[in-house]
């Protein structure tokens, strides 16, 4: 167990999962939150899992991104271990593309959630966990805001950027 404070853990079953989880990461920099990462596998690493569901607890961790694919157990086994709310993201993986990681992940029992986002919905976990600490940090909702209204304004510069071009030449220019 560290002693740094962090306000999120992003948990990762395997390496293969980071390029995924680091999207979530890149949210959580951009509006200042402070996080610590980790890899550790439910069925490889059961009781590293549960010492780091540990360090999270004593280090003041608030929301708990856990990421994995393949027969996912480890956002569901670490709710299983705490009350921090857990956000869960099934990675793409193996012969069932995700969709046996999604199942795993969603279809909890009874008073164990796990808030699962879409497969490699890695940007969306971050952005929910920036959204369950604005209600307790004023900064964090103001930075969330801010971040709506740029991609609102993105939208709007991108239907503008049409009607000049026509789609013919947009198109062209994306590539
Ligand atoms: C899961 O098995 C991991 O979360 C990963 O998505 C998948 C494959 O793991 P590796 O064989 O790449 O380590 O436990």
């Amino acid at each position: 167990v560290s002693s740094e404070k962090y306000q999120v853990a992003i948990i990762m079953g395997s390496d293969s999962d980071m390029p995924i989880m680091n999207e979530a990461a890149k949210v959580l920099d951009a509006l200042d939150i402070s996080y610590r990462a980790f890899i550790s596998s439910a069925h490889r690493t059961p009781k590293k899992t549960a010492c780091i569901v540990q360090d999270a607890e004593q280090n003041g961790a608030e929301v708990i991104i856990a990421g994995a694919g393949l027969a996912a157990h480890l956002p569901g086994v670490i709710a299983a271990l705490t009350v921090i709310p857990v956000i869960g993201v099934p990675i793409k993986a193996g012969a069932l593309n995700g969709v046996d990681a999604l199942y795993s992940i969603v279809q909890m029992p009874p008073g164990i959630p796990v808030a699962t986002v879409a497969i490699n919905g890695g940007k969306n976990a971050g952005v929910l966990a920036a959204q369950i600490l604005a209600a307790k940090y004023p900064v964090v909702k103001e930075h969330l805001l801010r971040m709506r209204k740029k991609a609102a304004e993105d939208v709007v510069n991108k239907d503008v950027k049409l009607a000049q071009l026509g789609m013919a030449q947009y198109i062209k220019e994306m590539q």
